[in-house]
């Protein structure tokens, strides 16, 4: 079986010399044939050339990247040269035992997983010469990355997967949490955690820094989104049709009063400029991620939808008026809200319904 090891790396120069024939020696020793890829962004300790020097009798590529930095990215990049269809992260400060690759190539293998995660959070998983105060940052992480999935350690940058899994999923190349994004993104469900003993990294520096806390809770809430998109999309349909309430007063009051149009050709020809204004913005903002085709038919859904909200909008607040005595004001809030509702759930399961297996913007 064929492994690709892809190593992200920034000043890791002490470490490399000592990891990367462990890598080579446990594999050989599990009857495993390995690559690794090292992808580093041109370290001033002068990674690169280190990785370069193992190169020569290894299986290994070496990727120095001169003008792009990040985490995420750097193992995307690695994706890219990868030649065997099981792909394992991990870190190159001998945080992560490699000792562990086996077992997790081997549930891939045999089809017992989909993805393997090297986890600190389970049963004899164990976090070495790691502060109370670090373990407890660790776990508030940890704890808040529930809100997208129920594993134990889902933060691990120490894990294994079938390289098909990527097949027609768009990764966020900006941030460090790339395991949890390909969790997300992939909609993966059969995944397992086996413990590993993460030990603190004894030379070279952490990147990590408190930035990566606010990237962290932002990261989350866009997979957050990704899984649930209809809270965010509703809010945006909101946003829209308060422009449209713009957009069509404006047009109003320039018919009225600039081209003395009378007022109720003008609030027809303003209310078709409106629907006109929020179709582009939903279409580019609102549902973007739909693919939507073919454009013409789309819109025309939009503008029915539109006709028939405000055919619900008038008869609502004629009902609760006239049938149940409601107070006018009360009576069109109401009928608002019974209008926008129907408009946006029209909208997203019907003018901008999303097409099975397209994307239209994933990021
Ligand atoms: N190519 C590349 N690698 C990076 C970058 N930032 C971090 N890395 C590597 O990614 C791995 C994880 O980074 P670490 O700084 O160890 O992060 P951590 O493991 O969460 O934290 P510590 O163990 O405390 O250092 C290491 O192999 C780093 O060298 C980056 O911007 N580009
Ligand atoms: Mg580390």
């Amino acid at each position: 079986m064929h492994v690709s090891v892809i190593i992200p790396t920034y000043n890791e120069a002490e470490n490399l010399p000592i990891l990367i024939p462990q890598i080579f020696k446990i594999m050989h020793q599990n009857k495993l044939k390995a690559e690794v890829i090292i992808v580093d962004d041109d370290s001033p300790d002068r990674t690169w050339e280190i990785a370069q020097k193992l190169s020569s009798n290894l299986n290994m590529k070496v990727i120095r990247r001169i003008n792009e930095k990040g985490l995420s990215s750097a193992v995307l990049e690695g994706f890219k040269h990868t030649e065997s269809e099981i792909l394992t992260v991990m870190d190159a400060d001998l945080s992560h035992a490699p000792e562990r690759i086996p077992e997790m190539v081997k549930l891939i293998q045999t089809g017992a997983a989909d993805m393997v995660i090297g986890s600190r959070y389970i049963k004899n998983g164990k976090l070495k010469d790691w502060s109370y105060f670090r373990k407890f940052i660790s776990k508030c992480a940890t704890y808040m990355a529930k809100i997208v999935c129920d594993l134990r350690d889902p933060m691990s940058g120490f894990f294994s997967f079938k390289k098909q899994i990527l097949n027609g999923v768009k990764l966020n190349p900006k941030g460090f949490k790339i395991g949890l994004e390909i969790i997300i993104k992939g909609n993966l469900k059969n995944i397992t955690e086996i413990p590993i003993t993460f030990t603190d990294r004894k030379f070279g520096e952490s990147k990590l820094n408190q930035k990566v806390i606010f990237d962290y809770i932002f990261h989350l809430l866009a997979l957050f989104s990704h899984k649930n998109p209809g809270p965010l999309e509703f809010l945006k349909f909101c946003v829209v049709g308060i422009s449209g309430v713009f957009v069509n007063l404006f047009f109003y009051a320039l018919m009225i009063y600039f081209f003395k149009i009378s007022y109720l050709i003008a609030a027809t020809i303003s209310f078709c400029i409106a629907v006109s204004s929020n179709y582009y913005l939903n279409l580019n903002w609102t549902f973007r991620k739909n693919a939507v085709s073919p454009r013409g038919e789309s819109y025309i859904k939009f503008v029915i939808i539109s006709l028939v909200g405000y055919i619900l909008n008038i008869s609502v607040l004629y009902i609760l008026v006239e049938k149940c005595g409601f107070h006018e004001l009360i009576s069109q809030l109401i009928a608002i809200i019974a209008a926008t509702l129907n408009n946006f759930w029209g909208s997203k399961m019907w003018a901008f319904k999303k097409i099975r297996g397209q994307n239209a913007n994933t990021n």
